[in-house]
């Protein structure tokens, strides 16, 4: 990293940690250090004007003012340049970011869930197909309205606040919300998605370094908005198996038949509670959205 790229540092960004990120930091870089210029360059202008027009220079105003067609032209010239920017650059990389997906087989595919004030992750589990989910199964113990009647749901782990996914392989993240607006904004991965009731956001983004980062909601969304936060731990290959395997123990212990069908009690054996192997000394467990989740809007 250059020294000038520090000015990121300085003006509080987190290390990237993600493989796409560096290009981010040096677009943010460049526009640091261009609007910097612009602001010397006009602050030296309007320092030049107040001396040069000042009132015992000039004691009445020029009605006429600039005669010469130059500003027209460089105004022009300056939209001509942003045109080109925006539509010849910005809008093609963006779209390439948007659009081309690493390939599914590759990838840790995650669903998020938002809802007000904490971050739900939802993944497919060893047979890697989520289960049904809906609405109305929604409670406080079933955060997902996962169906506990869909075979494919059984083995899913469903956790609150906090993600575990392994290093230097893609995750692709489909983004929801439960009410209301929020967004999932990963600083240090340099990934930020409106979460939208309603709608699946598709991102993604591929980690290249362990270590644990922080979850926070981006949009202001309620009066807990500023709490909204989890954590999205990047693990070794064998750490993320080792977390996958004590997740779906749990979810095998936890998932209590529903009332109406007590059929199949879920395989597993209950881990002990004792000593979770948590490589994150910040882990923090998160309060869960008790009775009424909505005291904001
Ligand atoms: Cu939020």
């Amino acid at each position: 990293m250059s020294s000038l790229a520090l000015i990121n540092e300085f003006l509080g960004q987190p290390p990237n940690a993600s493989a796409h990120g560096y290009q981010i930091d040096h677009i943010i870089e460049f526009c640091h250090w261009f609007m910097g210029a612009l602001f010397l360059g006009w602050s030296a202008f309007f320092v030049f004007v107040l001396i040069r027009f000042r009132k015992s220079r000039r004691p009445v105003a020029d009605h006429a003012g600039v005669k010469s067609g130059i500003s027209t032209h460089l105004e022009f010239s300056v939209v001509l340049i942003e045109a080109v920017l925006l539509l010849g650059f910005a809008i093609p990389l963006w779209a390439k970011r948007v659009n081309q997906f690493p390939p599914g087989k590759d990838a840790i595919l995650v669903h998020v869930a938002g809802q007000q004030f904490s971050w739900n992750f939802h993944l497919p589990g060893p047979d890697g197909q989520f289960g049904r989910r809906d609405v109305y199964l929604v409670s406080n113990s079933n955060p997902l309205g996962l169906d506990p009647n869909d075979p494919a749901g059984k083995d899913d782990i469903v956790t609150l606040g906090e993600l575990h996914v392994p290093v230097d392989r893609p995750v692709i993240i489909e983004l929801s919300s439960k009410d209301v607006i929020h967004d999932f904004f990963v600083p240090s991965m340099r990934i930020a998605a409106d979460a939208i009731p309603g709608s699946l956001i598709p991102m993604w983004f591929k980690p290249i370094k362990t270590g644990t980062y922080e979850v926070i909601c981006g949009q202001l969304c309620g009066l807990g908005h500023s709490g909204m936060k989890g954590t999205l731990v990047v693990d070794t290959p064998e750490d993320y198996q080792a977390w996958l395997k004590e997740r779906a123990e749990l979810a095998g212990t936890q998932a209590a038949p529903p009332p109406s069908a007590p059929a199949n009690p879920p395989q597993g054996t209950v881990p002990p509670p004792a000593a979770p192997k948590t490589e994150n000394p910040n882990m923090q467990p998160q309060n869960s959205p008790a009775a009424s989740p909505n005291p904001g809007g």
